[in-house]
């Protein structure tokens, strides 16, 4: 049987993930009716549900159904969402562009972004424990542990907690590599390692590989956010282009120059798509997404 090319099989994903989103989320005229569409318009249509495609690329790996990884998925993205939100508050990046329209905090004000940020995370957990996702309830409660761990201040949060604290210090490049591991790489590691957990067991050694791939593309992930920072536009990014360098950030560009950089990603990418290779056809999907997040130019 031949598989639908990557394009196909990415926007039919998408827009499972789309519609499973609109049914986990609060309807929005449900009270109170201005938070609730706030939280719908913080995450529907928009973003590249680059961590849902890894879930369900992951999930091929383990034969994993469809209906489970659709709400690992949402999970995942929903504390990508509200990591956004409160990112792009005043007290944190003060940006006004994100996915192509105007941030939460400026559509719907402060304290209601702040709120919407708050229900997005507790509404993750909430769809990754309300149902059965795994074939047994420990590798489930592994799956709520390892997006807590992800997105808290072990995660997500300490890296964001660096690069705060960081503001006009130099790093090196082992702690900028740091704080992108745990800012950005967490997020993207948790979400092929919650597909994993989807379907049938893996060994050690198979468990060990994927992992290594996810750490790698989370990397990867960031150095390529560094490097279109620098040479795309606010239009094609639907974000504010240009903000670290106006705002002297440290970044793999700053630090390496854009060839080195560029570099860099190329040699994550190749040690990830390295340790994919005992999985053989059934990597197809993680192998594809690993080369669209190098090659993306948003
Ligand atoms: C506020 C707790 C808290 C954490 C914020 C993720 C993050 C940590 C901040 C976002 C700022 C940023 C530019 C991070 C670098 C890479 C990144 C996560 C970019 C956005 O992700 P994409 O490109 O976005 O997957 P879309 O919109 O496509 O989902």
């Amino acid at each position: 049987m031949t598989l639908p090319d990557f394009k196909t099989w990415a926007k039919s994903i998408q827009e499972r993930v789309e519609v499973t989103l609109g049914e986990v989320l609060p309807a929005a005229g449900h009270q109170p009716a201005q938070l609730h569409e706030a939280m719908r318009y913080a995450v529907l249509d928009g973003g590249k549900r680059v961590r849902p495609l890894l879930v369900f690329a992951a999930g091929e790996i383990v034969g994993a159904s469809p209906e489970r990884l659709q709400y690992a998925a949402c999970a995942v993205e929903m504390i990508h969402a509200y990591s956004l939100v409160h990112d792009d508050m005043p007290a944190m990046d003060n940006d006004v562009l994100r996915r192509g329209k105007a941030t939460v905090h400026v559509a719907y004000g402060e304290a209601t972004a702040l709120l919407v940020g708050d229900a997005l995370q507790t509404a993750a957990f909430d769809t990754l424990s309300s149902r059965v996702l795994a074939d047994n309830p420990t590798d489930q409660l592994r799956m709520v542990n390892i997006l807590a761990r992800a997105s808290g201040s072990f995660g997500m949060c300490g890296g964001q907690g660096i690069d705060l604290y960081g503001v006009g210090k130099a790093l090196t490049l082992p702690e900028l590599e740091m704080m992108h591991i745990l800012k950005t790489g967490a997020l993207i590691r948790s979400s092929v390692l919650l597909g994993s957990f989807c379907g049938a067991a893996l060994d050690e050694a198979e468990r060990s590989r994927l992992d290594h791939f996810a750490k790698c593309m989370g990397l990867a992930f960031q150095v390529v956010d560094d490097i279109l920072d620098c040479e795309a536009d606010s239009a094609t990014l639907g974000k504010t282009a240009g903000k670290d360098v106006a705002n002297n950030k440290p970044t793999y560009v700053s630090l390496l120059g854009l060839a080195e950089a560029r570099r860099h990603a190329a040699m994550l990418l190749a040690d990830a798509q390295d340790a994919l290779v005992p999985f053989g056809a059934r990597a197809q999907r993680l192998k594809e997404i690993a080369d669209f997040i190098v090659e993306r130019r948003s």
